[in-house]
């Protein structure tokens, strides 16, 4: 089964007792903050491995800095949108409910979404490179060339970069939320970036619902029970039943 219907995912929502939400770069699209894939997308004129890569970082931090503190102030002007709203009321309503993101933005948390891992980590926190303290820089202007404030190396973004483990915690969360939950939602990932992409097929194994929201077909579309068409800040209100 494959279709575009918004009244089935609705009464699917209305009765799950236990959810479980993937979201990507998509969801946050409509609260002004670039995806990254796409003729406009933020890597777009370097590459992915220049920008997101420990190879990246160790060839250019500056120019690795130059584009995390673009991102950090461009996010300092945005708000959640009616999607993140959407998630955050959704968590209120179901029992079980769970959110996992690939988004670093925090903007889910903005919206009142309590229960949220991040397999991506998060844009606010930095770590340094030699001594690996983590320190909170939330919503702080950085230096061009942010440094230890214990050791003086050079701190990185705490994020996940290509290469790299995802934090084996929230890992391990991810998995088992998606493992029990009665419906899977997948909104606004290209889902191509992995181990995320995966946790679409573990919850049809574990015979799970799976919805998904995006303008655009994705390797997991063929996986989906029902795969809604369209921006997440329009159908996660309606199937919701606002509007
Ligand atoms: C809308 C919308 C609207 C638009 N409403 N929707 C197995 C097989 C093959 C490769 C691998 C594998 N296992 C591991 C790998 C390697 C690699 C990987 O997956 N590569 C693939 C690309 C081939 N994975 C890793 O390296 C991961 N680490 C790992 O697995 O460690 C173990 C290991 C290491 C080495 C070898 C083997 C194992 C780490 C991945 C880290 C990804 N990091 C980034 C950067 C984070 C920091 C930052 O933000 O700067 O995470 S990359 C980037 O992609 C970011 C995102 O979270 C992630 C996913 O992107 P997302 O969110 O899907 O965004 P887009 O832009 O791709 O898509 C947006 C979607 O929204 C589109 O579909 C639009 O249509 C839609 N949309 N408007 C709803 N309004
Ligand atoms: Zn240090």
């Amino acid at each position: 089964m494959r279709h575009n219907d918004l009244t089935e995912a609705r009464e699917l929502l209305a009765r799950a007792r236990s959810v479980t939400v993937l979201t990507g770069a998509g969801v946050s699209a409509e609260s002004g903050v670039p995806t990254f894939r796409g003729s406009d997308g933020l890597w777009k004129g370097s590459s992915a491995l220049e920008l997101a890569s420990p190879d990246g970082f160790a060839r250019n931090p500056h120019k690795v800095w130059e584009w995390y503190n673009l991102r950090r102030r461009t996010l300092l002007r945005v708000r959640p949108n009616p999607g993140h709203l959407a998630l955050a009321e959704l968590e209120r309503r179901v029992p079980e409910f769970g959110l996992i993101t690939q988004n670093v933005d925090r903007l889910h948390q903005a919206a009142g979404s309590k229960n949220v891992v991040e397999l991506h980590g998060n844009i606010w926190e930095v770590r340094c490179t030699a001594c690996h303290a983590v320190f909170d820089r939330t919503a702080v202007e950085l230096p061009a060339e942010p440094r230890c404030e214990s050791c003086l190396a050079w701190l990185r973004p705490g994020v996940v970069w290509f290469g790299e483990m995802l934090p084996p915690a929230a890992l391990q969360t991810a998995e088992a939320w998606t493992e029990r939950c009665e419906l899977f939602l997948l909104i606004g990932t290209s889902a191509i970036v992995w181990p995320a992409a995966g946790l679409a097929s573990i919850a049809k194994e574990s015979c799970a619902k799976v919805i998904e929201i995006n303008p655009e077909e994705t390797p997991a579309t063929e996986l989906a029970d029902i795969s809604l068409r369209g921006k997440s800040g329009e159908l996660l209100p309606r199937i919701l039943g606002h509007a």
